[in-house]
């Protein structure tokens, strides 16, 4: 008898499409903690808290949506499965194909995902492959092969991977005892957004909850497609977790924020990085991806469009440690010193500690 967390689908199985006869393929993603804001909060005069995905055992939230998408692909036979990705679904496709005997291929946009990514799709021995083009053109890629040979997409097209994914909205209504009152979100492909406010609105229906939160979803200012109302052809920003430009679940995601009042807005690359730093101040290393949320929910406060004492929830999708290089943009630096005591101490006493 174990009393360990076991997994999203055992935790919340008769709110999943599974059976007696799925296999279930976890590694003990979910249960991650709600973690009240210290400092950017009480700051904005919020009661303010973070969904840590991070903590994920790939280190992202995509884990939620790949435990269901590789059980059912199980169940229906698959051998291999394939995505496109801007890093994290291929980590996460990557360690649930290796941990449960599928072959895994994932297609990148040659250069532009974050180092950490690739090295666990190469450590899951992921057949991986670089092309000359952005996310959206390896997605098509992807889609055309998955139409033609059988290999399982795993891409948040798969409706798997958004059920997967509502599970994170139950946990924040099971830890803060009802749903909050505001949810933000980074949104790229959309998926994600469109799985919480399924999550949400499941669980008002069910009589879990009773009130549903207002979807704030923030993309990148230079990979803004819902928010200029038209597809990005060259996406750029620092945050290459959500440099899309022609969001699959588009629709649904202007549906999450009408539905709720909410909205989905654009922040730059700059407040991307403000937050970036604020976060890491209070002891949240996550990736710039993460950071558009609570720069999002600056943006938002400062525009009065979300009220002081109101209670917000941020996603927090990616783990800092995916995207090690992204701290050079920030403004620490690594001194060298000789190592001597009296070099050392020279540098100590320089940094007005006491
Ligand atoms: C850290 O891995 O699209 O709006 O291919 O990795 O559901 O796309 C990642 C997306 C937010 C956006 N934060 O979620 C991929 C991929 C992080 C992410 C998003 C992603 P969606």
């Amino acid at each position: 008898m174990t009393k360990s967390w076991p997994g999203i689908i055992e935790a919340y199985r008769t709110y999943l499409p599974v059976t007696d006869k799925t296999p279930v393929c976890t590694l003990y993603e979910g249960n991650t903690p709600l973690v009240p804001s210290k400092m950017i909060g009480p700051r904005l005069g919020l009661e303010l808290y973070f969904k840590y995905e991070g903590l994920n055992p790939t280190g992202s939230f995509k884990d939620r949506g790949m435990t269901m998408a590789i059980s059912k692909a199980k169940e229906a036979g698959a051998v291999a499965v394939i995505c496109a990705s801007t890093g994290n679904t291929s980590a996460s496709a990557a360690a649930y194909a290796a941990a449960n005997g599928l072959k895994c291929v994932v297609v990148i946009p040659k250069g532009r995902i974050a180092a950490g990514k690739l090295a666990q799709a190469l450590a899951h021995q992921a057949q991986v492959l670089a092309v000359d083009g952005n996310f959206d053109e390896a997605l098509e890629i992807v889609r055309y092969l998955t139409e033609k040979h059988p290999i399982e997409l795993v891409n948040s097209i798969n409706p798997d991977r958004l059920e997967g994914q509502k599970t994170a909205a139950f946990e924040i209504c099971d830890q803060l005892g009802k749903a909050p009152e505001y949810l933000a979100i980074p949104v790229g492909n959309a998926g994600n957004i469109t799985a919480y406010w399924m999550g949400f609105v499941e669980y008002k229906r069910r009589g879990i909850s009773n009130s549903l939160p207002r979807m704030f979803g923030f993309q990148a200012a230079g990979s803004a497609p819902i928010v200029l109302g038209r597809p990005v052809k060259n996406p750029e920003t620092i945050a290459s977790a959500i440099r899309i430009g022609n969001p699959v679940r588009w629709k649904q995601a202007e549906e999450a924020a009408a539905s709720s009042n909410g909205r989905i807005d654009a922040v730059t690359d700059e407040e991307i990085l403000a937050a970036y730093e604020m976060l890491a101040a209070e002891g949240l290393f996550v990736e710039p991806a993460s950071a558009a949320s609570v720069a999002g929910v600056i943006k938002m406060v400062e525009a009065k469009a979300i009220a002081a004492g109101s209670q917000v929830v941020c996603v927090l999708t990616g783990h800092g440690l995916k995207d090690p290089n992204a701290v050079d943009l920030i403004s620490n630096k690594v001194r060298y010193v000789d190592a001597t005591k009296k070099a050392v101490e020279t540098a100590v006493m320089g940094e007005g500690l006491f």
